[in-house]
């Protein structure tokens, strides 16, 4: 088999996605997705500038030589920019692979390890109480496993909080917006959050919280420390996570689990954090860590550590990530949890797939290959629009350590 065509497409049903679609000569084709939120066109260009010319004429079953000629073969290597290209690439070859063998991918990864993937989902609310309306509303809906976020009082917005009406979404259409943060004022609030929670819903919730990189190590050790008494699944992101050193002073200050990594885009960027255990859950997915290939490797070196996985899933990851993302989970050995926001319907609609949610675990369905399409004429009413996260500034104006 030969591939013989590849282009990039670029939809906006409700988030911006940047999709790569390869032929090949047996009719055969196969998806995968480059979003890297905020940066967009960045990596439609390496692909279209830069990969895909090379790509022509080689055999799509070559997983592995592929990911290191475009790895080893850029000179320049890592960064969010470059992996999302190859993470496109590969996850395309993937879904091509299980096609062509009439197989789904779990098949390809070693089979299934389990039957349904749990997922986690967001409840958030403008303060305690609405977020407390908002986690029984996911517990009707089946969820096992809430993320809970709350804001912050003296604070005018807080990222991770859905405003008004409807789904929680925290891109913003235009240029980056600010806001204002505090520290302290978060520190006083979550442990009232969690209290009330645990008080309301009793032990048996999986309960999670993203910190959002907003701590330094010693708050971070403070807030873990504080949430030891409801027994969170994990607290994600305390700190930003350049500086692996930091993890180990949080470590030796809480049994909180600590998970850290959706911005990752390599295992040099966890290796400290799993070698040296500071770290219980790997947040880097597939998109934005090299696709399936690297993060096989990089899962399985967790594996010896007790680290698991917790794969990123947020709406700007798209349905063909979510869908390799199940297939990856309903495999390995050493998974953790999975992140579940759900797309828009105009989402779903440009992106039609196999995979499913029933009672807080999802599915990835046994289609060949990844299982998720992508409706090209659809896709073509929904332009880009150039969208990205809110900035944070502390009270005094200075920039947030994230
Ligand atoms: O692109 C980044 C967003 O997906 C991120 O801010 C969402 O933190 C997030 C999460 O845990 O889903
Ligand atoms: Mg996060």
């Amino acid at each position: 088999m030969k591939i013989t065509n590849a282009y990039v497409n670029i939809t906006s049903p409700g988030r911006n996605f940047v999709t790569l679609k390869v032929e090949t000569d047996e009719g055969i084709y196969g998806l995968g997705d480059g979003t890297l939120n905020g940066r967009e066109m960045a990596v439609a260009s390496y692909l279209t500038e830069h990969l895909i010319p090379s790509l022509i004429g080689r055999d799509p079953f070559q997983t592995e030589d592929i990911w290191q000629f475009f790895y080893r073969g850029a000179y320049w290597r890592r960064e969010p920019v470059t992996m999302a290209a190859i993470a496109a690439i590969d996850l395309a070859l993937w879904d091509i692979k299980g096609k062509a063998l009439n197989t789904p991918v779990y098949n390809l990864l070693g089979g299934k390890s389990r039957e349904g993937v749990t997922v986690y989902c967001h409840a958030t609310g403008e303060n305690i109480d609405a977020a407390l309306e908002d986690v029984a509303r996911h517990k009707e809906m089946g969820y096992k496993a809430i993320r809970v976020q709350c804001g912050i009082p003296g604070l005018a917005t807080t990222y991770g909080i859905t405003h008004g009406p409807g789904r929680y979404e925290p891109a913003e259409r235009g240029l980056p917006s600010e806001s204002a943060w505090s520290t302290e004022m978060y520190l006083r609030q979550v442990p009232k959050l969690f209290a009330r929670v645990r008080e309301t819903f009793g032990e048996e919730l999986h309960l999670l919280h993203d910190c959002h990189h907003r701590m330094t190590p010693i708050e971070a050790a403070r807030l873990g420390k504080e949430l030891e008494p409801f027994h969170l699944f994990w607290m994600e992101d305390p700190v930003p996570a350049e500086l692996q050193e930091g993890f180990k002073l949080i470590r030796e200050h809480t049994t909180t689990p600590i998970a850290t990594g959706e911005v990752f885009n390599s295992v040099w960027d966890a290796h400290d954090l799993i070698r040296n255990q500071w770290i219980d859950y790997l947040r880097m997915t597939l998109v934005h860590g090299g696709g399936i290939t690297h993060l096989k490797k990089t899962a399985d070196f967790a594996a010896l550590y007790h680290v698991r996985t917790g794969f990123h899933g947020a709406t700007d990851l798209s349905p063909v990530t979510m869908a390799a993302a199940l297939h990856f989970d309903t495999a390995i050995h050493n998974f953790g949890i999975q992140e579940h926001m759900p797309h828009t319907d105009e989402t779903d609609a440009v992106f039609p797939h196999h995979y499913t949610y029933k009672d807080g675990a999802m599915y990835p369905g046994d289609a060949p290959g990844l299982g998720v399409d992508l409706d090209e004429k659809l896709a073509a009413k929904y332009p880009y629009q150039r969208a990205y996260l809110p900035i944070n500034r502390k009270l005094d104006g200075t920039m947030t350590e994230w």
